[in-house]
């Protein structure tokens, strides 16, 4: 019986340990929201929805916790404008190295993003929250978008 309540409470730590982390993860004080993102050597963010409210301004740090080389496994954080098509941009993305993976023809298309990190930095930006809607982002680092991606909802 202990060894079940011992596996049942570990289960339940297991379980509910992310979603608190990505609670966690966003924070607003009534004016500015400030989002703690991050990207490990496994192609994931650790927040793939967050919710802020209109007229906030966002205070974004993007921390890569992995080992991985800014060149190898790269990471960073890029916000598109409405509409705009994820995975057009990623594969875009893939020949613009030299430009940080934001593409000359696109960027355009962009809201925000950061340069890119490797394992052990961070890098924070600062914005305002776009008009109300759904806005998705990704890293564009080659290849990435494909795990690495999400939704910044705008209520
Ligand atoms: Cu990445």
């Amino acid at each position: 019986m202990r060894t079940l309540v011992g596996v049942l409470s570990l289960f339940f730590l297991l379980t509910a340990a992310p979603a608190s982390l990505a609670e966690d993860a966003v924070s607003d004080d009534g004016s500015v929201v400030t989002i703690n993102l991050t990207g490990n050597d496994a192609l994931q963010y650790n927040v793939t929805e967050i919710k802020v409210a209109a007229g906030r301004k966002i205070k974004l740090t993007l921390t890569h916790i992995g080992k991985g080389t800014k060149e190898m496994m790269g990471h960073n954080f890029v916000l598109l404008k409405s509409g705009i098509d994820v995975v057009q941009f990623g594969l875009a993305a893939v020949s613009a190295r030299d430009t940080g993976f934001i593409p000359e023809a696109k960027k355009d298309d962009v809201l925000a993003h950061t340069t890119v990190v490797g394992g052990g930095e961070s890098v924070t930006i600062e914005f305002d929250a776009p008009a109300a809607g759904t806005y998705e982002y990704l890293c564009s680092f080659t290849g990435h978008f494909g795990t690495m991606r999400g939704k910044l909802v705008v209520e």
